[in-house]
């Protein structure tokens, strides 16, 4: 049930959107509107998906996010939530990313899963995900919330469409049977250096239990994962703030790494 009129939904989708590509901060959208609810929120992410795929964008994936405890600890949200990908977040493996067109970028190591049947919530579970996947792979996704500071609470980050703004995807593509997607660990460097290390458990347990959650929050609307859906996991570790110059690389174990460079 939402408590916004539709055209509120309509002037929300604009402004969050707009901050999206002025690469502008705005402050967290509940401050004016503390009666919106979590349905209001997915309508107004909706509206931005819309609004893109009527300029001529396609959707090319789904992300989820706030799935690690390390996550949710951090920006001081208790659930996950889950993002759109549009064709022009997608960076090309060891590319360039434009700091200026963002606001505040920060890095995080995920998976990625690619699907060969379609998933439909409720009752998706870990098993109906890993019968349903093609393939694994690594991804890095560039989060930038448009709020000031990384400042929100969960309905203002769906509003937002949950931060997605960037992902790089490559490494090696694998059999998930071939995996012990539990054990399997990440290392993230910035500059050379190692910041972040982490293993595929911290999303959820397991990572095949976020594309399940997916499934079924996207069920609860009614929508599903068709089958060669791409969606990323949520990140494995805490975010890194990255700066302008910065380059990254992330390595994952038996699937290579990617790399990438802020210009
Ligand atoms: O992908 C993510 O985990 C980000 C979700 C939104 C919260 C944030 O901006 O950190
Ligand atoms: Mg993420």
């Amino acid at each position: 049930m939402g408590n916004l009129t539709q055209q509120q939904i309509s002037e929300l989708a604009n402004h969050l959107e707009n901050a999206e590509l002025g690469a502008y901060e705005v402050t967290k959208i509940t401050n004016d509107f503390p009666d919106m609810t979590y349905d209001d929120a997915f309508d107004i992410q909706w509206e931005i998906r819309r609004r893109k795929e009527q300029r001529g964008h396609k959707i090319v994936g789904m992300k989820m996010g706030l799935t690690s405890w390390a996550k949710m600890s951090q920006m001081g949200v208790e659930h996950p939530c889950y993002g759109f990908l549009a064709d022009y977040f997608a960076i090309p493996e060891g590319g360039e990313i434009q700091h200026d067109q963002l606001i505040h970028p920060k890095i995080e190591a995920e998976l990625a899963f690619v699907t060969k049947a379609p998933l439909k919530g409720p009752g998706v579970h870990i098993g109906d995900v890993l019968r349903a996947t093609d393939f694994v792979m690594p991804a890095v996704e560039v989060i930038d919330s448009r709020y000031q500071d990384f400042k929100f609470d969960l309905k203002s980050v769906i509003a937002d469409n949950s931060s997605s703004s960037r992902f790089v995807t490559g490494g090696r593509m694998a059999d998930p049977a071939e995996l012990d997607l539990k054990t399997l660990g990440v290392v993230m460097e910035v500059n050379g250096e190692v910041v972040e290390v982490g293993a595929g458990a911290a999303v959820l347990g397991h990572p095949a239990a976020s594309v399940a959650m997916l499934a079924n929050m996207l069920g609860e609307r009614g929508e599903e994962l068709p089958a060669g859906s791409f969606i990323m996991i949520g990140a494995i570790t805490a975010a890194v703030h990255v700066n302008k110059g910065d380059a990254f690389c992330v390595h994952y174990q038996g699937l290579g790494s990617i790399s990438g460079k802020f210009v």
